[in-house]
């Protein structure tokens, strides 16, 4: 599928991509965000394509760097070769797709994987959630392949310090969100502490959920959802391929938001009437899904 063009022919919706280095936690959260799990969550680093998800129904390809399309199963994916596949393509009927597409990539240095395997994939990205590990925060191979990234994707990003867990006292936690905070500056237009782990867990607990650092991202990703909405109907042009956001054409017509991605806070409901799920129950209503439902 060529730069700009829509999976439906409609209006496209904004891409954000899941990238960081291999086990960073960039397919639990996707799944998580989704509350279902299609993608592989391993211990050790998986060797899959990038994993362009869309909301529909219809049957999952792999699209071949040559551009041709061959159908694929779900349950086949780590069998993908891997270096001749630019994305698979899979299509599920989760709530957060209907307000964006989320892009599962790869490990960013696997040693058993040339780096065009993802790097082919970005001219496609509106924007980025960033899952770093807490043990070994922003190491010199992630901040090298931030440093390229344009400033409109930049601005629009999130970083997450993912298994924050593995800290174990609260000197630790604050000393590395503070030095990533330090040290990433003006790079990202937010950070977030988060254990995945504690997520999955929390249930229909609330402060378990906003203890995990799930709660405060999430109403945070869904602020970027709207402000790349209103960005996205402005070009058919991801906002990789744009060195700033001035170079988006201004919009001839104030854009009509989907109703699903109107701030949550307009409904006049807290965060704690909202209620997290857990995607460990076959629940296809994510904790995201139901804060964008609440709306
Ligand atoms: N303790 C803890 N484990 C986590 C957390 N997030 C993810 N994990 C575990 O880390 C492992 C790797 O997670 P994945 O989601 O597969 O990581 P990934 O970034 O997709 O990895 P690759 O696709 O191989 O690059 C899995 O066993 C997860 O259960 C977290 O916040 N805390
Ligand atoms: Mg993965």
């Amino acid at each position: 599928m060529s730069v700009g063009e829509t999976a439906s022919g409609g209006r496209r919706k904004p891409r954000i991509a899941l990238m960081g280095e291999f086990s960073a936690g960039k397919s639990t959260l996707s799944n998580l965000l989704m509350g279902q799990r299609p993608l592989p969550e391993k211990v050790t680093a998986t060797r899959l394509s990038p994993v362009w998800i869309s909301h529909g129904t219809r049957a999952p390809y792999r699209v071949d760097v040559d551009g041709s399309k061959e159908p694929v199963t779900l349950a086949d994916l780590e069998n993908i070769p891997v270096e001749q596949t630019r994305n698979i393509r899979l299509f599920l009927e989760a709530d957060i797709l209907e307000v964006c597409d989320l892009i599962d990539f790869p490990g960013i240095s696997d040693p058993n994987m040339s780096s065009s395997v993802w790097e082919r994939m970005l001219p496609e990205v509106d924007a980025v959630i960033w899952c770093t590990h807490a043990t070994q925060a922003w190491r010199q191979s992630e901040s090298a392949v931030w440093e390229d990234m344009p400033q409109a994707v930049r601005e629009n990003s999130i970083l997450l310090i993912t298994r924050f867990d593995k800290l174990n006292t609260e000197k630790d936690r604050s000393r590395v969100v503070k030095r990533v905070t330090r040290e990433t500056q003006g790079q990202f237009g937010a950070i977030f502490p988060v254990s995945l782990l504690q997520a999955i867990q929390a249930g229909e607990d609330y402060d378990l959920w906003d203890a995990s650092g799930a709660g405060p991202f999430t109403a945070h990703l869904i602020d970027v959802i709207e402000r790349l909405t209103a960005l996205t109907a402005r070009t058919e042009l991801p906002l990789y391929n744009m060195a700033n956001l001035s170079d988006i054409p201004a919009p001839v017509a104030a854009p009509v938001l989907p109703r699903r991605v109107q701030r949550a806070s307009d409904s006049g409901r807290s965060a704690r009437d909202r209620a997290p799920s857990d995607p460990t129950t076959d629940d296809p209503m994510s904790s995201v899904d139901r804060v964008l439902r609440s709306s």
